[in-house]
């Protein structure tokens, strides 16, 4: 079985994959991120399978940190402990619920719903970051209950990592773990259409299909 879908090294050694379709809560990576909602209290989609998968442990945790902050705003990351799963720790991060735009944003400039998305990706990374924790697994945020169209979601996640990685001092290793073999496709073909424009400097892609 191939261990990869996709594989961006950058100059700086860093490195970014694409596995799919993938179930993230089996992740041998060090931490594993949770799309959740502001509650911090579960749901459903990955949200319910890493607190499945990871026993009451994280739950535990979870409602010490809303006793300490009430809710968590869309685009902000808190950290747990991954409980029984193979990941030491869960970074959990809520993404925006997506609305139609009105108009389209002015050239060069993200609507405040994909600044939102982008922020989940950036927070999550400085977080790991401040943990020293070197390699981070990410599901698509937002494209699942909270309805964010994944061609648009996949552009904003990897346009938000690539700096975010780059500037990381600890983390090394950024996965999105995709849970379709579609929507796995989607994001290696946005990553490919991005490194194609030149809009990630010195890459290696190599993709196993
Ligand atoms: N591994 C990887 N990806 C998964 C898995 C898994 N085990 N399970 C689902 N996905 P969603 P959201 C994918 O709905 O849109 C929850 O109830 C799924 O196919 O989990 O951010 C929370 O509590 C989709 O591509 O998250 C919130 O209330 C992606 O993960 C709300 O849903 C995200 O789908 C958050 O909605």
């Amino acid at each position: 079985m191939l261990d990869f879908v996709a594989r961006i090294t950058f100059g700086n050694g860093k490195t970014l994959e694409f596995h799919g379709p993938a179930d993230i809560t089996k992740e041998t990576t060090e931490a594993i991120v949770n799309a959740a909602n502001s509650s911090l209290l579960g749901g459903g989609g990955v949200d319910g399978a890493i607190h499945r998968a990871g026993g009451p442990s994280i739950l535990e945790e979870c409602k010490l940190i809303v006793a300490n902050i009430n809710r968590l705003p869309a685009g902000k990351a808190v950290l747990t402990t991954g409980g029984r799963l193979r990941a030491k720790y869960v970074i959990h991060t809520v993404g925006p619920i997506y609305k139609v735009e009105r108009r389209a944003p002015s050239p060069g400039h993200h609507s405040p719903q994909a600044e939102i998305l982008a922020s989940c990706y950036r927070e999550s990374i400085c977080l790991a970051d401040d943990h020293a924790i070197r390699s981070l697994a990410f599901p698509s945020i937002s494209t699942g209950a909270y309805g964010y169209p994944i061609h648009e979601a996949a552009e904003v996640a990897i346009k938000a990592v690539v700096p975010a990685l780059s500037v990381a001092i600890h983390v090394q290793l950024v996965r999105f773990v995709l849970f379709s073999a579609a929507d796995c496709d989607t994001y290696v073909r946005a990553a490919e259409r991005m490194s194609r424009d030149h809009q990630m400097k010195s890459v290696i892609f190599e993709r196993h299909s």
